[in-house]
């Protein structure tokens, strides 16, 4: 039997390369300025007092503190976008998201959807029923939307993220 492997595997195997492609003096270890030239080459918005505090206690990080700090960055990153995604959506910053708002912002994401698709777009995610959607029910279409795209980047079926709803 051939093992396939995980997506943790995946990310593993990843992260190495990433690590050895920073590692530019390959003693190892990552300092604090290879780290930074990494974050900068993913892109990686870094707050200097982040840096300030990964590198407290430590000169150099190994390749285990390099995967928690990463995935501590991923978690992070997902939820400043949720953050944002959610602003954008509510328009009059009550805490919630109507229909109208759905439809405009859709419009100004260049992805306009018919009343029925925000109508149906809701309902899946309205699990109290209230017409509205709170951040915890956004969340959860937040997630599936972004879980989507994810799948959707590693195949190339075309299908268009409306099929969501
Ligand atoms: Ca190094
Ligand atoms: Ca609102
Ligand atoms: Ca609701």
């Amino acid at each position: 039997m051939s093992e396939s492997p995980t997506q943790q595997q995946i990310n593993v195997t990843q992260l190495l390369d990433t690590f050895q492609l920073l590692d530019k003096n390959k003693d190892g270890e990552i300092s604090c300025k290879e780290f930074r030239s990494a974050c900068d080459k993913l892109h990686i918005p870094i707050d200097k007092n982040r840096l300030k505090e990964i590198f407290q206690h430590r000169r150099n990080i190994s390749f285990d503190e390099f995967c928690q700090i990463m995935q501590q960055f991923q978690c992070q990153s997902d939820d400043a976008y949720f953050q944002e995604t959610f602003r954008a959506f509510d328009k009059n910053a009550d805490g919630f998201i109507t229909a109208k708002e759905i439809k405009k912002t859709m419009k100004q994401l260049g992805e306009p959807l018919t009343d029925k698709q925000v109508k149906d777009m809701l309902k899946t995610a309205d699990t109290n029923g209230d017409g509205k959607l709170s951040k915890e029910e956004f969340r959860n279409l937040f997630d599936r939307l972004t879980q989507f795209m994810t799948i959707e980047q590693c195949h190339t079926d075309e299908q268009p993220v409306q099929h969501l709803f």
